[in-house]
C-alpha cells in the first residue's frame, strides 16, 4: 500500500495547557509571591524565568508540577482534542503522542496516561511514546512547542513544526522552519506537504 505518514504530537503546550495550569496553581499555592503573566513568559523553562524573577522561586515553581494531579488536571489546549482525533482518522496517517515526563516519576507518567484516556479515549493509550529524547523516535513530523529539541541522534528523521506558545511566540524562526500558530491553523496542509514529498 501507499506509504503512511507518521506524526508525533507533543503533549505539554500542544495538547495540554501546562503554562495556564501552572500559573493557576502557583498563584493559588503562593498568593504572596510574584508571578509572570503568560504574556510575559520567555524561554521554555518556567523554572529559570521564575528563579530570575526572585531567587528561591525555582523550587516553588517545581513544587507545582511535581504535585499530585498537576498533569491530570491540565485543560486541553483549544482545538487540540478535536484536531488529534481528526488527524488519527485520516487515511494513511499514524499519530503518536510524544511527551517527556519529569524525572520525579511518582505522578507524572501515570497522569499523562490518565489524561490521554480522559480526553482522547482508551484507544489512544496505544499511541503514547514517553521519552526524554525525542530525536531517537522516527517520524515524518514532530509538532512541539519547544524550540530546541536535541538528543542522541544528531539527524532526527522528523521535521520539527514549532507550535506557538506564550514562551516562544517572540522567536523568529530561521527558514525553512515552519510553525503552527494554533490548532485553528492549517495542520492538514503541513501533513499533506509531507505526503507529497
Ligand atoms: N518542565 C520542566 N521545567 C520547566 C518547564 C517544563 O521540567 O520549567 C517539564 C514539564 C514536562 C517537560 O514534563 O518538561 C516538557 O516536556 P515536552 O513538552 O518537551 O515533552
Amino acid at each position: 500500500g501507499p506509504r503512511r505518514l507518521r506524526v508525533l504530537v507533543d503533549m505539554d503546550g500542544v495538547l495540554a495547557d501546562f503554562e495556564g495550569g501552572f500559573l493557576k496553581k502557583y498563584r493559588s499555592r503562593y498568593p504572596s509571591e510574584p508571578y509572570i503573566e503568560l504574556e510575559d513568559r520567555r524561554g521554555f523553562w518556567v523554572s529559570e524565568q521564575y528563579e530570575n524573577l526572585k531567587p528561591g522561586l525555582r523550587e516553588k515553581a517545581i513544587s507545582i508540577w511535581e504535585a499530585k494531579n498537576f498533569f491530570l488536571d491540565l485543560d486541553p489546549i483549544e482545538g487540540a482534542v478535536e484536531a488529534v482525533k481528526e488527524m488519527s482518522k485520516l487515511t494513511n496517517t499514524d499519530v503518536f503522542i510524544c511527551t517527556s515526563p519529569i524525572k520525579r516519576y511518582q505522578y507524572c507518567p501515570y497522569e499523562k496516561y490518565a489524561w490521554v484516556d480522559k480526553h482522547l479515549g482508551h484507544e489512544f493509550l496505544e499511541q503514547i511514546v514517553l521519552t526524554r529524547d525525542k530525536t531517537v523516535v522516527s517520524a515524518d513530523l514532530l509538532i512541539d512547542d519547544r524550540p530546541d529539541i536535541n538528543g542522541a541522534e544528531p539527524n532526527p528523521t522528523w521535521e520539527h513544526i514549532l507550535f506557538t506558545a506564550c514562551h516562544n511566540k517572540h522567536l523568529l524562526l530561521t527558514p525553512p522552519s515552519r510553525c503552527l500558530l494554533s490548532w485553528k491553523d492549517d495542520w492538514k496542509g503541513i501533513l499533506d506537504s509531507k505526503r507529497s514529498q
